[in-house]
């Protein structure tokens, strides 16, 4: 029996920003009070992964001065820059079972079958409450954690140096040790290969929720990789009559078409006009609702322009650089009508929707298989990085 015990086991470690991650020895704490320490069974890899993999900031002065390093944090949140820290356990699409629990928990016991989420779900707070948000107050939720938690780490080396934490998830580890606000206990009957998927990117594309898409109407995606294909799925159930793909690749039309793409406009291949120019003449008038699944300030721009005026819904999902502003004309904002809003996470409340999407994939409704294109085994989780930044795969799962 492990429980109360720091378990030694395998994580892969980003040690240098950009450098392949190494597998090693860690030793991972027990649980505190409302924790949780789960044995992740699989996890796959979102781009926000990659993301922070390849931030480099100062994170050389950190076995310097702990006082220095403080202060480089407190200047990145000022300047909402965030901190790249290493070494670093990143990984935050999984899915484990509970091996001990905290004091206080109560909502979940040895053996359970659970996923961990970056974003947390307290279930007592205004907004946790309220059917409206998904946006907890009292673990609020940063782009720019430091560690997490108490701004402790759980995670340290066999040389009891100290690993951080990756959006409180960390997955690229045979253990890891999560706050219970951010544990989603779920149906054990899903496979585990798809499961995980839920935690972040395919779940952010639920269109059902942040648009509220309704029969028979017309959508816009920009960025067919997996959170667009995501969005796209969501449409189809939903009963939209038109999913417009628009991608620079032009494969992704055929990908698109097996999530309910029924369109397709690719940039490159539409002389001078602008892609906002052709989605309105293509829909007389402009969508209904437009999805920016890049992280692209201005394709969030495409995506207002190209969307009804009166009634069209831009929602912006893709994550773009912290200090990257969006300009809008007041005139046009007055005159247009439309609305313009941004997601963490599709609008999704973790703990009530992650069990709705889960039942709609056992009903065989939700397709979740297709986004799985690759899956390999831990020793190999680099070429998960490769194959995503060669634009190789929607999501690759990685078996513990
Ligand atoms: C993202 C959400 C925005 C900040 C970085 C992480 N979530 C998951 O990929
Ligand atoms: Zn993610």
């Amino acid at each position: 029996n492990t429980a109360g015990k720091p378990i030694r086991c395998r994580a892969a470690i980003a040690r240098k920003p950009r450098e392949p991650l190494v597998i090693e020895e860690v030793i991972v704490a027990a649980p505190k009070p409302r924790e949780v320490r789960i044995k992740i069974i699989c996890t796959s890899l979102c781009h926000s992964d990659i993301n922070y993999w390849k931030l480099e900031v100062d994170s050389c002065l950190r076995s310097k001065l702990v006082f220095l390093l403080k202060l480089i944090n407190d200047c990145c949140f000022l300047l909402k820059r965030p901190p790249a820290i290493f070494p670093r356990i990143l990984g935050h699409e999984a899915i484990g079972v509970v091996e001990s629990i905290g004091e206080g928990v109560h909502e979940v016991v040895e053996g359970d079958t659970v996923i961990p989420m970056f974003l947390p779900d307290c279930g007592e707070c205004a907004d946790c409450l309220s059917k409206k948000s998904n946006l907890c107050s009292k673990y609020p939720f940063h782009c720019t954690p430091w560690v997490g938690r108490d701004e402790t780490s759980r995670f340290t080396d066999i040389n009891g140096e100290t690993l951080y934490h990756f959006l409180h998830v960390s997955s690229f580890t045979e253990y890891t040790v999560v706050e219970m606000a951010r544990v989603i206990k779920v149906d054990p009957a899903i496979p585990a290969n798809r499961a995980c998927l839920l935690s972040c990117g395919v779940s952010t594309g639920a269109a059902w929720k942040a648009a509220k898409v309704e029969i028979g109407t017309t959508v816009a995606i920009f960025g067919l990789g997996a959170i667009g294909l995501a969005v796209a799925e969501g449409a189809r159930l939903c009963g939209a009559k038109r999913i417009i793909g628009v991608d620079v690749n032009q494969d992704k039309f055929e990908i698109g078409k097996k999530f309910g793409v029924t369109d397709f406009v690719n940039p490159r291949n539409i002389g001078d006009k602008t892609v906002s120019q052709v989605i309105i003449e293509m829909t007389d008038g402009g969508a209904d609702y437009c999805f920016e699944c890049v992280g692209l300030t201005s394709l969030v721009h495409e995506a207002y322009a190209a969307s009804r005026k009166g009634w069209g819904k831009t929602v912006m999902l893709g994550v773009d650089q912290p200090e990257s502003m969006l300009t809008l004309s007041s005139f046009g904002l007055l005159e247009g009508g439309k609305s313009l809003t941004g997601s963490l996470f599709g609008g999704l409340k973790p703990k009530s929707d992650i069990p709705v999407l889960i039942k709609r994939y056992m009903d065989n409704e939700l397709q979740l298989d297709l986004f799985v294109t690759h899956e390999v085994e831990f020793e190999d989780i680099n070429k998960a990085f490769d194959l995503l930044l060669e634009g190789k795969s929607l999501r690759c799962v990685i078996w513990m």
